[in-house]
């Protein structure tokens, strides 16, 4: 029989509902090494935290992660919480010797993020593993996109173009919800979206950024509070009379090349009204192209410089075949996937790892990298200047 793997999950607003999603869905249609067990969801409030068990499918639920994290019956702890929380819950659960599996961006600092990196090494050593949630990297077209790449289908790389656009607080009068404090959220629209193209483009291309140049705008400074109640959610939702200051970057734009030497142009904006959930990718190689748009994240656009240039152009690819990433465990070809996806097969990948006692990825380190990207645009949107990212 399959041995178990209890888990533990702090916070349970948008993320901890699709972590939630995923660990129960997850080994229904994949074959896992081991066999999640949903034991207890941990929330600040103990009311909230016990409807969310019943709502998400936890067996239990609790109001303080640290009695929590160092309990024998957990074997991993899963960190849905702001990001002001992630170092002091990662570092005692790894301490605890339970694997994490934490949210993105890994802190809300380059010293914590490091400090959570060197634990996790640590914890290495005893047989734990700890990886960052950049779910999207699970996306099918995504994979296909690396596989492309490392295939050589479309050569070396020269330009990177990459946007991750939403909208929801174009509206002035939206409330000022965690995402928009700088003391819990780190920073704005770089930090929470500004991650993932990063974390993607790096992972697409197997390359590194090496320097960057950035400009970071807030363009509304003061918005009503989020009422209590919908303090979680994004966007929508009530709001009290009062208002604060938003302290952190309603949109970042940054110009990077990478080691090759590649040329990239990347934006992160939550203004960008139209424009929901557009993860927007563009890679130029000397041999072709790829393009991808989350708001139609079934397909992966392949532009192959090799046909005749009579017959040449953007070939859509609907990703969806068997053979493709992750879905031959799910559908008949043409049936697509949707954002869930991605968390589910995060799950799948790191109790797979878990399973054969090796790195899930992306590890701590990968999150390091990412967070020590995000400081380098803020310093160079500070000082404007050109900023290289240590290593
Ligand atoms: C909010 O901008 C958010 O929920 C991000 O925090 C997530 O990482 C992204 O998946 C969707 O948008």
């Amino acid at each position: 029989m399959t041995d178990s793997l209890r888990v533990a999950m702090i916070g349970h607003a948008f993320m901890g509902n699709a972590h939630s999603h995923a660990w129960r869905t997850a080994p229904h249609f994949f074959d896992l090494p081991l066999r999640p067990e949903m034991a207890v969801v941990v929330g600040r409030d103990a009311d909230r935290a016990a409807e969310a068990a019943s709502r998400l499918g936890w067996a239990e639920s609790a109001d303080d992660w640290h009695s929590v994290v160092t309990r024998d019956d957990i074997d991993l702890v899963d960190i849905c919480t702001p990001g002001d929380t992630h170092a002091e819950i990662a570092i005692a659960a790894l301490a605890a010797g339970k694997h994490v599996l934490c949210e993105k961006p890994l802190a809300n600092t380059v010293a914590e993020a490091e400090q959570m990196t060197s634990a996790a090494a640590d914890a290495r050593s005893r047989g734990v593993h700890a990886m960052v949630g950049f779910t999207y990297r699970r996306v099918p077209a995504i994979g296909l996109a690396r596989q492309l790449v490392a295939d050589g289908r479309i050569g070396d790389i020269r330009h990177v173009r990459a946007q991750y656009l939403q909208d929801w607080i174009a509206d002035p009068e939206a409330p000022l919800s965690w995402r928009l404090d700088k003391s819990k959220a780190g920073s704005g629209a770089l930090g929470d979206i500004g991650a993932h193209v990063i974390d993607l483009t790096q992972h697409i291309t197997g390359d590194r950024i090496v320097e960057v140049s950035g400009r970071l705008e807030t363009f509304v400074k003061e918005r009503p509070y989020a009422a209590a109640s919908t303090a979680g959610t994004l966007g929508g939702g009530g709001t009290s009379t009062e208002r604060g200051p938003v302290t952190v970057d309603d949109a970042a734009s940054f110009l990077a090349t990478f080691a090759s030497g590649a040329m990239g142009v990347f934006e992160a904006t939550r203004f960008a009204t139209g424009r929901k959930n557009a993860i927007r990718i563009e890679i130029n190689g000397s041999k072709g192209s790829l393009a991808f748009d989350f708001e139609d994240m079934n397909v992966l656009e392949f532009f192959d410089a090799a046909n005749p240039a009579e017959e040449a152009g953007f070939r859509r690819i609907i990703v969806t075949e068997p053979g493709h990433p992750y879905v031959g465990a799910w559908w008949p070809a043409g049936h697509g996937l949707g954002y869930e996806h991605g968390f589910t097969h995060q799950v799948v990948d790191l109790v797979t790892a878990i399973g054969a006692g090796t790195d899930p990825s992306p590890t701590f380190a990968d999150g390091l990298q990412v967070q020590r990207v995000l400081a380098a645009v803020e310093t160079s949107s500070d000082t404007r200047t050109w900023q290289e990212i240590s290593s």
